[in-house]
């Protein structure tokens, strides 16, 4: 490791160890004080490296606060930050026979990486004892939390799962939502009283989603919290049920992940690597689309894929799922198109399409460059042995965090940081990449 590297590494340790609330990492300072589902697996990710007790700690945080029926908060409310919206009153999880009732949590999910956490920190830490035991404690939890995902959100049994909100992708303002955002018309009682604090944070207002959109989402969980949280009611009629590519992609490496885990312990692997296999083959018979050499998001409700081109439909390939064949076209894709790997006026990988519609090098998931994307789409080209893009994707993640700062997501225009400063998953995924070497 460089010496500049080296400097790197310890600033990004300053950015968790800043953000650590004492049992849970908060994913940055003012935006976002209360732990997120995902944040909280690439953050243990990052923290497995150095710290493998934290990681531990971050992933019981959440695991505690897991309803009785597997699902996994996307957000595990801290009743030290009262401000939020929405906060556990607009939600109303308590409604559900199966909320926590020790902790407030969200009505929502987030993407599945939890096992993969889980495994990557057993594989790091060096007390065998206490990674043996950490393992035996996390199994329970993440073999609820995926059986709830393929009982409650795959009612055809196809092996690809729902997500019922934008919040649930992760990619909150996608421009994949908005023709479902489009489609929910809402007259003026429909729409729920509330108050944003998002666009009082101050340098954010204009890169946040729009105040209709945000009428949409809280509608959605308006909706979610007058249905009891009961999953066939809220299935009847919610305007917004979407096969998520990201998110059946990462369920997918999560099972084949959670089988490793199973053989490590002693338990049965096979219903795990079967369903991984499912998820594998329905992702490839249903969401590839062949003309443009991507997988493409099925809008449920509608009946029809969202033809709209995002980098995070390449994340496939970090899962292993599409063959040799179809990896390499992707490859083309993501060279040869808006996406440019090879382009020296846009930082990879911008979030949208460059020349998509709607596109925007700085507005929330909508063009701009997010580390996490980018280190699952350097993870899934290694996989492939497609060294020298990912290479090039390293040494992108690098740059962007040491010459933009460790903020939230980076203008592909000019690689200047944006939205939240001292963002965590930015730290503890920069921190992945420069401890490879020590491998
Ligand atoms: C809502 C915390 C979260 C991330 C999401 C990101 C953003 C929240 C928001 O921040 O979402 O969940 O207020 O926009 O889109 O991926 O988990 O970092």
């Amino acid at each position: 490791m460089s010496r500049e590297d080296s400097a790197l590494t310890q600033r990004a340790k300053m950015v968790l160890d800043f953000n650590w609330a004492g049992s849970y990492t908060q994913p940055g300072p003012r935006l976002y004080p209360h732990q997120w589902s995902w944040d909280s697996a690439f953050i243990a990710i990052g923290y497995a490296r150095y710290k493998p007790d934290r990681a531990m700690q971050e992933l019981r945080h959440l695991f505690e606060s897991q309803w009785t029926n597997g699902l996994l908060p996307q957000i595990v409310f801290n009743p030290q930050f009262g401000e939020y919206f929405p906060g556990p009153n607009f939600w109303h999880a308590e409604r559900s026979p199966y909320a926590s009732r020790h902790r407030k949590t969200s009505g929502v999910v987030q993407p599945p990486l939890h096992a993969t956490a889980t495994l990557r920190v057993y594989q790091c830490a060096e007390d065998d004892a206490q990674a043996q035991a950490f393992l035996k404690e996390a199994f329970p939890h993440l073999r609820a939390w995926h059986e709830y995902l393929y009982k409650e959100r795959d009612p055809e049994r196809e092996g690809l799962v729902y997500i019922r909100h934008p919040w649930e992708s992760g990619m909150d303002n996608s421009p994949m939502w908005d023709s479902i955002m489009e489609r929910i018309q809402l007259r003026p009682g429909e729409i729920p009283s509330y108050h944003r604090v998002d666009t009082l944070v101050e340098g954010h207002e204009e890169d946040r989603p729009a105040t209709a959109t945000y009428d949409r989402f809280a509608y959605l969980v308006q909706f979610f919290a007058e249905r009891d949280y009961d999953e066939a009611r809220i299935r009847e009629g919610c305007p917004f049920l979407v096969q998520d590519v990201l998110f059946n992609a990462l369920l997918c490496q999560a099972e084949r992940d959670l089988a490793e885990i199973a053989r490590i312990l002693g338990e049965d692997p096979a219903p795990h690597e079967a369903r991984a296999e499912q998820t594998a083959q329905a992702m490839n018979r249903k969401l590839w689309d062949e003309e443009h050499s991507i997988y493409l998001d099925f809008d449920l409700a509608a009946g029809w894929p969202l033809y709209v081109y995002v980098a995070p439909n390449f994340v496939p390939l970090y899962a292993g799922i599409p063959d040799e064949g179809r990896a390499l076209r992707m490859l083309d894709a993501l060279e040869n198109t808006g996406f440019s790997l090879k382009n020296k006026n846009i930082v990879p990988v911008p979030s949208y399409d460059p020349y998509g519609y709607g596109f925007s090098p700085t507005r929330y998931w909508r063009g701009p460059v997010w580390i996490n994307i980018n280190w699952l789409l350097m993870r899934g080209l290694e996989r492939y042995g497609f060294d020298e893009q990912a290479t090039r994707l390293r040494r992108s993640i690098v740059e962007l965090v040491e010459k933009g700062g460790f903020y939230e997501y980076f203008d592909p225009t000019n690689g200047k940081g944006r939205g939240s400063v001292f963002f965590s998953w930015t730290a503890a995924l920069l921190l992945d990449v420069l401890m490879d070497d020590k491998e």
